[in-house]
């Protein structure tokens, strides 16, 4: 059996009543074969990043402890994207969906292959996937780019707000 590794994995939707996406999909990873969920962060809203004739986006960010190996860990995420109604097209890469799992960083491998770069190529500059990952990781050093805090102070977009249940339509 490997030695489990610290998994972080970001959430995104802004169809379909996202705050239940999410909550449905944080139950999902917990259920994962060989993997427990260590913590998950609150949830956020953020302006799209990318057209903006598209929906606010709910964001946020888990930590499992896993020993799937990181291309099975990303078959399990496409899985659970899929089972949301999600519709991976090249011509979808930047619209609206329900639901948007991405492999954020898998222990401090670095890897790049066709199917899987890591830590995951935009993550260091995306406010949306920073503020909930330093909920749970401020001191997380990503490889190449510095520790989770510094990069989020240095981080202003999208605008992103802390999501407040039940005070939103
Ligand atoms: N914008 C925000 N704010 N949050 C996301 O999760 C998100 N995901 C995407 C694109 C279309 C890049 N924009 C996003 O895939």
């Amino acid at each position: 059996m490997r030695a489990p590794v610290s998994a972080y994995i970001g959430l995104g939707a802004n169809l379909n009543d996202p705050a239940a996406q999410l909550r449905d999909t944080l139950a999902e990873l917990a259920q994962l074969p060989d993997t427990r969920m260590l913590s998950h962060s609150r949830f956020y809203l953020s302006k799209p990043l990318g057209p903006k004739d598209q929906p606010d986006y709910l964001n946020a960010v888990a930590a499992l402890e896993t020993q799937l190996d990181p291309q099975e860990l990303m078959r399990h995420l496409l899985a659970i994207e899929t089972q949301h109604g999600r519709q991976r097209s090249p011509d979808n890469r930047w619209g609206a969906r329900s639901l948007d799992l991405d492999l954020l960083m898998y222990g401090a491998l670095v890897l790049q292959t066709k199917e899987l770069t890591l830590p995951h190529p935009e993550l260091h500059k995306r406010s949306f996937v920073l503020y909930p990952l330093a909920e749970l990781a401020p001191d997380l050093v990503i490889p190449g780019h510095g520790p989770v805090r510094v990069l989020r102070e240095h981080c202003r977009s999208p605008a992103i707000r802390l999501y407040e249940e039940g005070a939103h339509a």
